[in-house]
């Protein structure tokens, strides 16, 4: 393995922000923990077994779009480029734009450590031609994405939907920062999953083999290995629906009875019946989409779609003009 040749930067949240964000999400009325505690190494492997279920369309459908445009990809972006990839898990999807763009430099960022480390080890291994950079970080934060020398454009690829996580005023803010940090003649290649029938959201959450259900509780597990929880699992169960009002699905830990949890000497009652939200998953449509993009002046220039349009995946420009929106 050509270990020393991935460059690697550690900026992982530290336990201090899990016990404070934390304490304060218990503290909060509705109760929440927000979705990026998701994924400690055993969160990142139920994500990628999620993946792989049936009823989850997203990944399967998002690479059979990359399939289809990775050349016009590639035509758009032009040689030479810095590939970026935010959430780099140990996406396959990767692997298809290298092989269409043939980037000079790629950059993962993810907040799971080993699990980060373990994929940019493999594509340094794969692809000996290319120059590997990590860095282990929250990039929903004020993360600086890397100043890459060279002559080639800076491409962010920022798969999965991972957009519909955020809020919506944090994902403007999350594509204003993109807009801010790559140089005008750069490019964010992202996916986005469309809004559709309510019946295909619930069950893509509701995975007959629980593997959803798994990684929902798994959060409860790392609050009891992380920060010393007393609390039982088997006493919260996963809740997931399509609250088509906000255009989301929501996930929720309900409480199955009555019971107090003790997490860092502090006590926490639930009734039965209350949550903790664990994630929101926004879904657009296209034009919804575009009209965010706009606002935080990126230019659509090109969206792909799979035939039942289930999902998109979207080129947006980074321009020199600032959008009169966002001035
Ligand atoms: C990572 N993210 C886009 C996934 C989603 O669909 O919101 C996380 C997930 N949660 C449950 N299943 C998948």
């Amino acid at each position: 393995m050509r270990q020393e040749a991935v460059r690697f930067y550690d900026e992982q949240p530290s336990t201090a922000t899990l016990r404070d964000e934390v304490l304060q999400g218990l503290s909060a009325r509705p109760k929440h923990i927000a979705p990026k505690f998701f994924y400690d190494e055993q969160g990142s492997r139920l994500f990628d077994a999620i993946c792989e279920q049936p009823e989850y369309y997203p990944t399967r459908t998002e690479m059979a779009i990359l399939e289809s445009c990775a050349d016009e990809v590639a035509c758009l972006t032009g040689p030479d480029c810095t590939l970026i990839e935010l959430g780099s898990g140990a996406s396959k999807k990767i692997r298809l734009l290298l092989e269409a763009l043939w980037p000079r430099q790629y950059f993962g960022i993810d907040i799971s450590r080993e699990f980060l480390l373990e994929s940019v080890r493999r594509l340094a291994h794969d692809y000996p031609w290319l120059e590997v950079h990590a860095a282990c970080a929250d990039f929903a934060q004020d993360v600086d994405l890397p100043d890459c020398p060279g002559s080639g454009r800076k491409l962010v690829f920022f798969p999965g939907s991972t957009i519909g996580n955020f809020e919506p005023r944090d994902a403007l803010a999350f594509l204003q920062r993109v807009r801010r940090q790559v140089q005008p003649g750069g490019a964010l290649l992202i996916g986005v999953d469309l809004k559709k029938d309510p019946r295909v959201l619930n069950a893509a959450y509701n995975d007959d083999q629980g593997v959803t259900a798994a990684f929902n509780l798994n959060l409860l597990e790392r609050l009891r290995t992380e920060l010393g929880a007393e609390l039982d699992p088997e006493n919260f169960r996963h809740h997931a629906f399509y609250n088509a009002a906000r255009g989301r699905v929501e996930m929720h830990l309900v409480s199955r009875r009555t019971q107090e949890i003790r997490v860092l000497g502090k006590r926490f009652r639930f009734d039965a019946g209350e949550s903790i939200h664990t994630e929101s998953s926004y879904k657009y449509s296209v034009e919804e989409f575009h009209a965010l993009a706009h606002r935080a002046g990126l230019q659509p220039r090109q969206v792909w779609l799979d035939s039942a349009r289930l999902f998109s995946v979207h080129y947006l420009d980074v321009t020199r003009r600032q959008s009169p929106a966002v001035a």
